[in-house]
């Protein structure tokens, strides 16, 4: 049976060039395939965060910027590695958006978001697009905290 494949918008570590990447290319994780660059149709709060410098888009629609990213195609496996990356639903949770593609066509994926989050997140600079930078480095070494931890040392 041929699998139906779920469409992924990506806009943070995930992206190509960016340190989570790679789970999108490993090959043991399951297909995906780039449909086109994007963007959000709502605007959203996009940050950096904690002292780990994690990308939090902000359940808050209508506040910030429309949020630039990239849109696979994946199959379930891979679904399902993204979800144990993301720590879905413990710390990002998901929805399906619709995203604007760099052809202009618009199109329903999922995205990863949260939901629960101090408002002085929403202090922090609104980005449009997330960037790893040696100055803010990302660190994975968030691994053992929970979102409540994560937050409160910030
Ligand atoms: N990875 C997911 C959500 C935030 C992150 O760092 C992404 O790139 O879309």
């Amino acid at each position: 049976m041929t699998q139906v494949l779920k469409r992924v918008f990506v806009y943070g570590t995930l992206k190509r060039g960016e340190p989570n990447h790679i789970w999108l290319t490993t090959k043991e994780n399951g297909v995906s395939q780039f449909v086109a660059k994007g963007k959000t149709v709502a605007k959203f709060p996009l940050v950096i965060g904690t002292r780990y410098n994690i990308p939090f888009l902000l359940n808050k629609q209508g506040v910030g910027h429309q949020i630039e990213g990239e849109i696979y195609e994946v199959d379930d496996n891979m679904f399902a590695r993204l979800d144990v990356l993301e720590d879905y639903p413990k710390y990002y949770d998901r929805e399906p958006q619709v995203i604007v593609t760099e052809h202009n066509e618009t199109l329903d994926c999922w995205l990863y978001l949260i939901r629960k989050f101090p408002e002085s997140m929403l202090e922090k600079p609104l980005l449009t697009s997330y960037h790893n930078t040696p100055e803010q480095a990302y660190s994975e070494n968030y691994a053992d905290s929970t979102a409540d931890d994560l937050f409160n040392d910030d």
